[in-house]
């Protein structure tokens, strides 16, 4: 087998260009957001990766345990020989966990951010030479079908670190249930969720002494300057991340220390003094409450693994 990757173009059009239309959309907003996938161009992917090292972090780590503990069951639910997708691949490094005990006989890395899916997969390609590797350079929130050539198979679609979290439930429950519709009968899903617990292990994770988590709240910024000229002064914005406890989520801001305005393609978006830019939800769930969202999108919840801590939870769901 080669050790080269199959790219295949499935971004919509120029990433560059919803940026720009949902900045401009987000900021006309009240109150003002922005879709947390925006975080991802090559520096922030680079950022989150230092941001899954922090002590802080205990999401990753836990995942990790998780995987590497139940990789020989998983194998045996899932079955050998299928397509594995990957929904916001990043680094391609959970995955390593289950390879080997899983057997796929395809691999396909979907993810927003080019550079870094192409490195990542080629890395992968080269350390598992018996895997196809497939890269698919898109935004799977927006479009799910398999590019032409993947399709087909018995699929499992792997979607680790509670990425599920950036939805609300009801947009979690909706992505699942189309997940669910494009992918053949007979495919399953294993996702990582973070589990509901103490305010202050939560806030911690979100805020972390290192400071690296408030870097990739505000590259949001930089990325509006360099990609889309906009004007604004990074440093009059700060990095807050909070426990919603009622909406059962962290939530992230990016709150301005001043009142001043931004300004993008002509245009000023106001902000008073304190207002904010709310840059990502990631919701927390109780195992039951989970499964619930997951049958209501069609699913049967086959199994579930946790850690002792009960910090996070995998879970697989069949089709
Ligand atoms: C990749 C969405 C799961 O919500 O924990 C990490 C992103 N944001 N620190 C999360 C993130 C701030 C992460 N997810």
């Amino acid at each position: 087998m080669s050790t080269a990757v199959h790219f295949h173009d499935q971004h919509v059009e120029g990433a560059g260009d919803s940026f720009r239309d949902d900045v401009i959309k987000g900021l006309g907003r009240s109150p003002k957001a922005l879709s947390p996938k925006y975080f991802y161009d090559e520096q922030g992917s680079r950022l989150f990766e230092a941001i899954c090292e922090q002590p802080e972090y205990y999401l990753t780590r836990t995942e990790e345990g998780i995987l590497a503990g139940a990789a020989a069951e998983i194998a045996a639910l899932v079955g050998p020989d299928t397509l594995m997708v990957e929904l916001g691949s990043g680094a391609s490094r959970k995955v390593r966990l289950l390879l080997e005990a899983m057997r796929p006989s395809r691999y396909l890395g979907v993810d927003i951010s080019r550079d870094f899916l192409l490195q990542s997969t080629r890395r992968l390609a080269a350390d598992y030479p018996w895997l196809e590797v497939h890269a698919a350079w898109g935004d799977f929130s927006r479009r799910l079908n398999l590019p032409p050539g993947v399709e087909g198979r018995r699929v499992v679609a792997f979607f680790p670190g509670s990425s599920i979290g950036n939805f609300t439930p009801a947009e979690a429950e909706a992505f699942l249930s189309r997940l669910r519709r494009a992918l053949p009968p007979g495919s399953g899903v294993l996702i990582g969720v973070d589990l509901v617990k103490e305010r202050r292990l939560l806030e911690a994770a979100y805020n972390d002494a290192a400071g690296i988590t408030a870097a990739f709240n505000l590259n949001l910024l930089e990325r509006m300057r360099h990609e889309l000229g906009a004007e604004v002064e990074v440093d009059t914005f700060r990095h807050q991340a909070f426990y919603n406890e009622a909406a059962s989520r962290i939530e992230m801001h990016l709150v301005s220390d001043r009142r001043q305005g931004i300004l993008l393609d002509g245009r000023r978006f106001a902000f008073e003094e304190g207002e904010t830019l709310h840059t990502e939800n990631s919701c927390k769930y109780s195992v039951e409450a989970f499964q619930a969202l997951a049958e209501r999108a069609g699913y049967r919840s086959s199994a579930v693994w946790s850690d002792d801590q009960a910090l996070f939870s995998v879970h697989y769901l069949s089709g």
